[in-house]
């Protein structure tokens, strides 16, 4: 009596409850209202049925040399489908039946907000409407859409999509100063932009530890600003620094012709590429090239090694405003983008505070301090920028000591930066660290990720920002134009890494950047949606996070029966096991079936999982203790 009595009381339904969420794979599909879409549509009314497409059917556009419809071709003819596309002023309209058609259309007459497309497939065929960027992206959303049979069949589930951004930005950047990534990488990056429908890539093209672009007036600037001696091994600083360099060159610039191919390669895909020249901090790279520009010409500089802020940076001479402006005239006529980055952030004055030619230019131009001075400095700079017909953007600190106008502001510090610049008129872009935007922090608390700045970024976190801030009233709100997640590289040195820590979280960000709030759910998203994204991606080739399994735990958990239901995060993985307590491997019994544990009294039984995808991609390991 007392056995069963202690049973029932012990009986434990904490992880039947958390796994109720995560359905059945089937059902989960039918269960999530986006059609499986991230970022997920502003409406969607799903269908019965699937289009089906067959070599015999017929692709019909009326722009047939507009870039978003050669994207589609070229899509077109990767998958193995429709090996011909028809130009709509070729074929008679009387006779012409609509059945078995994909038809996309960009010269109807509807109202459609900017970046939006209209998706109708049915089992006859699909019609997309859209202009422009619109067309592209309902090009995007029906790619996720399709589900490839044998070769020049696919079968697309019926549904209605409508759609548009919610945000007119959205950003992602990416670090290749502290680590150079090539340009096959870098159009591999805009691709996976492009699938979830970012437009802005943001290019830190220049910083301490290297210059990265071709700077033809000023060679030196690749040629002694593109290397370093050695790198840094390990953490800069904390518990665990080495203290240590790998002594071994390093190095890596773009070319203008590099440039312009990437530029081209972005634009036909609907992506704007913003350079970041980082001033006037963050600058040894280009004083080691150039020490007149210096405060303290007497020194000689090095091509940063370490991690952190430098004591060293440009002097805010005239000679210095020339060099600057010269190179800033060579970034516009290589990046026809309205926005101009030019940085901003952590400039730590020391150099300008030993420095008399930097007292001199405060008493001449009667500013304040060295705060005081870096403002003139930026607005110098922008005001140049400017005279060229663009808009500068700089990181949250070009607020310090007056704002120059017209600038755009980077809110990374938080969200402060970006509220008192939405207060003052001017617009901004959400990028903040404490808001799940900084892809250089760790994805978990597991000790099994890899070696990072710090930070803690889980999926979630991300997903769960939330970029205009509710202090603003509506005229103000206005000014958050978008949002952004940016990738610095001091702990990321290839591209299996930067995919590593970009992927997922890219994709939630994309989702806030795009999706009305409403309709933003984490679990739908995680759940429902992701496996499937993973799965694209992992044919794709991309290398990515593997979540941990759904329903899976890291707890302790007291009680004499247990239920487990568990779901692989990605579609076609499998969920390894132990109840041991010793690490599972992809050699470990596979989860098939709910898991029923009775634990003795006085025992402890210890379930650890992983995920491991079919091209071998494997999670973190996940903990539970079910102790009775
Ligand atoms: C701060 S964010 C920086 C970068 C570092 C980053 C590391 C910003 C404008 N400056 O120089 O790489 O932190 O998370």
């Amino acid at each position: 009596m007392r056995r069963i009595k202690s049973l029932n009381q012990k009986i434990n339904t904490v992880l039947v409850l958390l796994a109720l969420g995560a359905s059945h794979p089937v059902l989960a599909q039918k269960s999530d209202p986006n059609m499986g879409i991230v970022p997920a549509p502003v409406s969607v009314s799903k269908g019965k049925g699937a289009f089906k497409f067959t070599p015999e059917t017929i692709v019909l556009v009326d722009s047939p040399n507009h870039k978003a419809i050669k994207f589609f071709k070229e899509y077109l003819r990767k998958a193995g489908l429709a090996t011909s596309v028809t130009d709509m002023s070729t074929v008679d309209k009387k006779r012409m039946s609509l059945t078995n058609t994909v038809y996309l259309n960009m010269t109807f007459s509807d109202e459609m907000r900017p970046e939006g497309y209209e998706l109708n497939i049915d089992g006859d065929g699909i019609e997309l409407r859209g202009h422009g960027a619109g067309m592209f992206y309902g090009i995007q959303t029906l790619i996720q859409l399709i589900e490839p049979g044998s070769k020049g069949y696919a079968t697309i589930p019926c549904g209605k999509v409508r759609d548009f951004p919610r945000f007119p930005y959205r950003g992602m950047h990416l670090d290749v100063a502290r680590h150079f990534f090539d340009v096959a990488f870098i159009k591999k990056y805009i691709d996976v932009m492009a699938m979830y429908k970012l437009n802005n890539f943001h290019w830190h093209l220049t910083d301490d530890q290297g210059w990265r672009v071709e700077i033809k007036k000023y060679p030196k600037l690749t040629e002694v600003g593109s290397k370093r001696a050695q790198t840094r091994v390990g953490r800069e600083s904390g518990p665990t620094a080495t203290g240590m360099f790998d002594n071994t060159p390093y190095g890596g610039f773009y070319t203008q012709e590099e440039v312009y191919e990437i530029v081209n390669y972005a634009a036909a895909r609907y992506i704007n590429v913003i350079p970041e020249i980082d001033l006037p901090g963050h600058t040894m790279a280009m004083i080691a090239a150039y020490p007149e520009l210096s405060c303290d010409k007497s020194k000689t500089y090095q091509v940063g090694e370490k991690w952190g802020v430098y004591d060293d940076f440009v002097c805010p001479t005239e000679e210095t405003f020339k060099v600057l402006f010269e190179v800033l005239n060579e970034v516009m006529d290589m990046f026809p983008s309205k926005y101009i980055h030019i940085g901003g952030d952590e400039c730590s004055k020391v150099a300008w505070k030993r420095s008399q030619v930097c007292r001199d230019i405060i008493a001449e131009k009667k500013l304040m301090n060295e705060e005081g001075l870096q403002s003139y400095f930026v607005s110098r700079i922008a005001k140049h920028v400017q005279s060229q017909q663009r808009q500068v953007i700089g990181w949250d600190e070009i607020l310090e000591g007056g704002l120059a106008e017209g600038a755009v502001v980077m809110s990374w510090r938080g969200t402060k930066g970006g509220i008192a610049a939405a207060q003052l008129g001017h617009d901004v872009i959400m990028t903040p660290g404490s808001g799940g935007m900084y892809f250089d922090h760790v994805q978990s608390k597991s000790p099994q990720e890899p070696l990072s700045i710090g930070g803690f970024a889980p999926l979630d976190k991300t997903y769960n920002y939330e970029p205009v801030p509710s202090v603003l009233n509506k005229a103000q709100q206005k000014h958050i134009i978008g949002v952004q997640a940016n990738l610095w590289t001091e702990y990321i040195a290839t591209p299996g890494k930067v995919e590593y820590m970009l992927l997922p979280r890219m994709l939630a960000m994309a989702e806030t950047g795009w999706t009305p709030t409403q309709i933003r759910d984490y679990k739908d998203f995680a759940n429902d949606r992701l496996p499937h994204q993973l799965a694209l991606l992992d044919n794709l080739g991309y290398n990515y996070r593997v979540p941990v399994a759904i329903g899976a735990v890291d707890t302790t958990m007291k009680g004499s029966k247990f239920t487990v239901v568990l779901e692989p995060s990605v579609e076609g993985a499998k969920v390894h096991y132990t109840i041991d307590g010793t690490e599972p491997s992809a050699t470990d019994l596979i989860y098939s079936a709910p898991l029923e544990f009775k634990i003795p009294e006085g025992s402890t039984v210890t379930l650890k999982t992983i995920v491991v995808t079919p091209s071998g991609k494997t999670s973190v390991s996940t903990t539970a203790k079910m102790q009775n």
